[in-house]
């Protein structure tokens, strides 16, 4: 006898993360996507997992030349194409999906959810390379979220898309910041959304960043558990907020590169940090 799915504690979690992320105005309409890598065992206390709903090409908006076959067999709680956050938790069946990787990595079998012939998000292709890319460097990894926070958002539009000169401007907006995403933030300039080309680009700033911007568009956090994602999501929207708060006016009082070294010091981020940013002859001479 099989335990009811919804009451599975992988699919209420998503359905409080997807009410949250609304809330928060992150995810307007149909905006932002999650897909949550799965315990086949835990899974398989609530489906049969020999009894596939149906098989679904792997594709984005457009067919997709994406080998998604690494993960051949894994499963993953992915948001549906088209589907509003603001519903999921109300209609968990209809606007998610439980999808099983197939062996030829072009397809994955529907084991639960995206009632009514749904599908998963369009950017199926880029979630699924950043979970490959992040398993790579981290194999406890297990969520990827995409959305679409203002403040973030507004910083892209008028901030220098520079990696090292867009993370120091987001550490210096609030002292936690650098403990939190010490590695900093990756950035993409404007690309087309749910193809291919974009999710290689994701995937290979995933390599170094758990956080990537999208400019004019969004974000992506990646993450061991969804308090990780969700809390480097936050953390960086509220940085942005801060950035926007200040606004033209002259800034009186910074963070310095002198505080920076302390913080590191102090939460001995040596072990973690990817230092290329203080070693960088760019970051050093931002810093003159
Ligand atoms: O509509 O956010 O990037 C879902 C999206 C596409
Ligand atoms: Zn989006």
């Amino acid at each position: 006898m099989k335990k009811n799915i919804l009451e599975a504690p992988f699919v209420k979690e998503i359905c409080r993360l997807a009410s949250n992320m609304y809330r928060l105005g992150w995810d307007e309409r149909n905006g932002g996507n999650i897909s949550y890598l799965l315990d086949e065992a835990e899974v398989g206390e609530y489906l049969d997992l020999d009894k596939p709903l149906r098989v679904i090409p792997n594709s984005g908006v457009h067919p997709t030349g994406f080998d998604a076959s690494p993960l051949a067999g894994k499963i993953f709680l992915v948001t549906g194409t088209g589907r509003y956050f603001k519903n999921v938790e109300y209609d968990p069946e209809t606007n998610l999906g439980i999808v099983r990787i197939c062996q030829d990595g072009k397809s994955s079998e529907v084991l639960w959810g995206y009632k009514g012939g749904g599908r998963p998000s369009s950017e199926f292709p880029a979630h699924m390379m950043s979970h490959m890319a992040r398993l790579k460097v981290d194999p406890k990894q297990r969520i990827v979220i995409h959305c679409h926070p203002s403040n973030i958002l507004a910083m892209t539009y008028v901030h220098d898309l520079d990696e090292a000169k867009f993370s120091h401007t987001l550490w210096e907006m609030s002292t936690e910041c650098i403990v939190v995403f010490p590695e900093g933030v990756g950035v993409l300039p404007w690309m087309l959304c749910g193809t291919d080309e974009i999710g290689v680009a994701t995937a290979k700033k995933m390599e170094d960043f758990r956080i990537v911007l999208w400019t004019n568009h969004g974000i992506y956090g990646a993450g061991d558990d969804v308090d990780e994602a969700f809390g480097l999501i936050e953390t960086v929207e509220k940085a942005a907020t801060i950035y926007n708060l200040i606004g033209g006016r002259e800034i009186k009082n910074t963070i310095s590169e002198e505080n920076f070294l302390e913080l590191i010091k102090q939460f001995s981020l040596e072990k973690v940090v990817n230092y290329s940013f203080f070693n960088n002859p760019e970051y050093r001479a931002l810093k003159k």
